[in-house]
């Protein structure tokens, strides 16, 4: 029998490999593991609400009954603030950077998540995920803590990942060397190695896009479809087209099958140029698992790690996935056509 590696002894093995490191990172990574399996096994309970008969806001033993990500996001922050190795938290559900609390320790490192993207979706079984990223501030960790601390170009990440709550319950994470993940065994409760070195395909047969939206992109957009539909294209027959409307599951099928998301700005709102999808808790992580497994992310014409953030809630066109598709893709931009 191969020998089953869980995810803290990949972390393990890794950091004894680098001589300088303090195993600070493993903590905050194991609290992270830990938040992961708590939120799992509330979401795998999630039909059940309504069979057991809770009502309202409170459930029969007497508890709120609380909505999954409000859910997710308090585990995060709750366990997360106690790590002593984080000195701030973002999350796309507080408008806020998170400090964390007078009296707690602290340390160097910055954690942004989404706590549990596509939960609208939640009801109907569909897969969902947790993103996150983690950044380590650039002041000493005696001052105060400052905006350029928290707002660094994805391009400085530490380490980032997923959590995808689906069939089963995978992590999919980078540290900057290669893309591994580890899915959890629930009957022994760890997160086992199941995909070392993940490679994504250098060309795939795959796009996801909300197409509902056409009537309000631009000409180069348009043309992109165009181009994932004419059959003379590069692969000579129309890609197929696969939109799940969850970040992490669209995004995880294309990192295992190949293919490419996109979810670019459009006309809807103008107090949403670009986009919905956020650049610092939903772009950054995704692109440096990408970018380290092969494959690209853009904003149709700028890498997405370089871009400057100027704010946390900052919003951003997103083309992600396969090298020769986001490739084309970006060339079709650049020509504006
Ligand atoms: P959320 O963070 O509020 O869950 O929204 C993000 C989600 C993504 O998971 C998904 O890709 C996208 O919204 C779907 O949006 P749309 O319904 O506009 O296609
Ligand atoms: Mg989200």
């Amino acid at each position: 029998m191969a020998p089953q590696i869980t995810v803290t002894e990949h972390l393990l093995l890794h950091q004894k490999r680098t001589p300088t490191a303090t195993g600070r990172f493993t903590r905050l990574f194991n609290e992270i593991i830990l938040s992961a399996k708590i939120i799992s096994r509330e979401v795998t309970k999630a039909g059940l609400v309504d069979v057991l008969g809770f009502t309202g806001d409170t459930n029969v033993q007497g508890e709120e009954v609380r909505k999954l990500d409000e859910y997710a996001n308090r585990v995060l922050i709750h366990r997360l603030s106690r790590c002593g190795v984080l000195c701030a938290m973002a999350s796309e559900e507080n408008a806020d950077v998170i400090e964390i609390a007078a009296g707690l320790p602290v340390g160097e490192y910055i954690l942004i998540f989404d706590p549990l993207d596509g939960s609208s979706n939640i009801d109907a079984n569909v897969s969902i995920g947790t993103i996150f990223s983690i950044l380590r501030r650039k002041t000493p960790v005696e001052g105060p803590l400052l905006s350029s601390d928290v707002l660094q170009r994805g391009a400085e990440q530490v380490a980032a990942g997923y959590i995808v709550y689906g069939s089963s319950t995978m992590l999919v994470f980078t540290t900057g060397d290669g893309v591994h993940g580890f899915t959890l065994d629930p009957g022994v409760g760890e997160f086992l190695l199941s995909h070392p070195n993940i490679r994504i395909p250098e060309q795939g047969r795959i796009y996801s896009v909300n197409e509902g939206y056409q009537n309000y992109w631009d000409a180069p957009t348009r043309q992109v479809m165009e181009y994932f539909k004419n059959s003379e294209g590069a692969r000579r027959k129309p890609y197929s087209l696969r939109y799940i409307g969850s970040l992490v599951a669209d995004f995880h099928r294309h990192l295992l099958y190949g293919g490419v998301f996109l979810y670019p700005a459009d006309g809807r709102d103008p107090k949403k140029p670009g986009g919905k999808l956020r650049l610092m808790c939903e772009a950054n992580p995704l692109a440096m698992v990408v970018e380290q497994a092969g494959g690209l992310a853009t904003d149709g014409v700028r890498r997405i790690l370089d871009i400057e953030p100027e704010h946390l809630h900052q919003r951003v066109p997103l083309v992600i996935g396969s090298r020769d598709d986001v490739l084309k893709i970006k060339e079709i931009y650049e020509s504006g056509s």
